[in-house]
């Protein structure tokens, strides 16, 4: 085998970094993901990650790490390093103070007080910075579009999940949908709850199947997951499963101007966080609802039901990520309901087309992941 090229190398080394960034996946925000290697010789002398909101970044975490002194080594991080005061102090100081000869990006920050400084001050300083390919870029991108989206947008990424049958249903004409997926596909989408900042359901689901949409256990670190009910005209009984535990993990409601005061006074008193939204038509008011979640620093949002909110979603252009198990059952009939109602495209040239799609098999089903948007 031929010995790899500086580039080759270089990928290999943001690549590892992007996988350390990875580790603390859920638990971050509003923060983003990020993964930093100290690499002296070929060698790897030092190895850190973000690990929560308010501890240390990537690159002390790294820097820290050393096993011998970094001065002179090169450091490999999966996002553009910081040169603000925050929570923490900027790490282009540390990154000086190390003695660091050379720094390769993965991916640019889209923060307003980034913007590429930290490049300007590290190259004025003497320090070589270089951005790393298309493959570490495109994997450190896609590890953090909730952080990005909501850096250039304000708005939460949000993300679709849907179970339908081979025939594109999410439930029976007689409205029966337990279980469409395997047993494995559901573990699956449980375990996202806990990797996002909030979980989504319309009235009809909440409504139908008195969920919890929590994900117990599995996010004792980061925090339990907002539960957000699109509900216009605040119809939640207090006596559901979410606002009976609104205490463990907080439930906002949104409902327009439509919704009973004295329903919205029972859900507050009840401990639910009410949001009415206004606007001309469903879309301006879903934005506006993203709109006060972002301002609440909810960076993602997992959808999870039913068809309607799916679709309103989408007549908004409002979902960026689509997750969908398709199961190897056929249910039939016309009244079926599909994963996604609402207006829908005229013509087969107005639909959304993702960008990128990966397919995985869980047990019998499939999983599709496409990424309409990409931030
Ligand atoms: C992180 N971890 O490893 C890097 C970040 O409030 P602070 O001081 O933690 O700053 C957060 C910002 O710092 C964040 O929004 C991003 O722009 C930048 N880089 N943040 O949390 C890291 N490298
Ligand atoms: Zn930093």
């Amino acid at each position: 085998m031929p010995p790899l090229t500086r580039q080759e190398r270089d990928e290999r080394f943001l690549s590892r970094a992007v996988d350390l960034a990875a580790e603390a996946l859920g638990r971050t925000s509003p923060n983003p993901m990020v993964g930093a290697v100290i690499v002296k010789d070929d060698d790897t002398i030092g190895e850190g990650y973000h690990a929560a909101a308010g501890e240390p970044h990537a690159e002390r975490m790294a820097l820290a790490s050393c096993r011998e002194d970094p001065a002179g080594a090169t450091m490999y991080v999966s996002l553009e390093p910081c040169a603000h005061e925050g929570r923490t102090p900027p790490c282009v100081e540390a990154i000086l103070e190390a003695g660091i000869a050379r720094v390769v990006v993965a991916s640019d920050d889209p923060t307003g007080k980034a913007s590429g400084r930290a490049f300007g001050i590290l190259r004025d300083e003497g320090v070589r910075v270089e951005m790393g390919g298309n493959g570490s870029a495109q994997a450190a991108r896609i590890l953090n579009q909730p952080f990005r989206k909501h850096a250039r947008v304000g708005r939460p990424l949000v993300i679709l999940k849907s179970a339908m049958t081979l025939d594109g249903k999410v439930a029976t004409s007689g409205g029966d949908s337990k279980w469409i997926s395997g047993e494995e596909s559901r573990a699956r989408g449980h375990r996202w709850r806990a990797t996002v900042d909030a979980v989504a359901a319309g009235i009809g689901t909440a409504l139908t199947d008195d969920p919890m949409l929590t994900a117990w256990m599995l996010d004792e670190q980061g925090g339990a997951a907002r539960r957000v009910i699109f509900d216009s005209e605040a119809r939640l009984p207090v006596s559901s499963q979410l606002v009976r535990t609104a205490a463990e993990a907080p439930v906002t409601l949104i409902c327009g101007r439509a919704a009973s005061r004295p329903g919205i006074l029972a859900l507050e008193a009840a401990g639910v966080e009410v949001i009415m939204v206004a606007g001309e038509n469903e879309g301006a008011r879903l934005r506006s609802a993203l709109d006060e979640l972002g301002a609440r620093d909810v960076q993602s949002v997992l959808l999870e039901g039913g068809p309607h909110l799916a679709g309103a979603f989408f007549d908004a252009g409002e979902v960026d990520e689509v997750r969908a198990f398709v199961a190897p059952i056929v249910a039939g009939g016309r009244s079926a309901r599909p994963p996604v109602e609402g207006q829908g495209v005229e013509a087969v040239g107005e639909a959304p087309r993702a960008l990128s799609t990966d397919v995985e098999r869980i047990g019998e089903d499939v999983l599709i992941t496409a990424r309409l948007k990409e931030w």
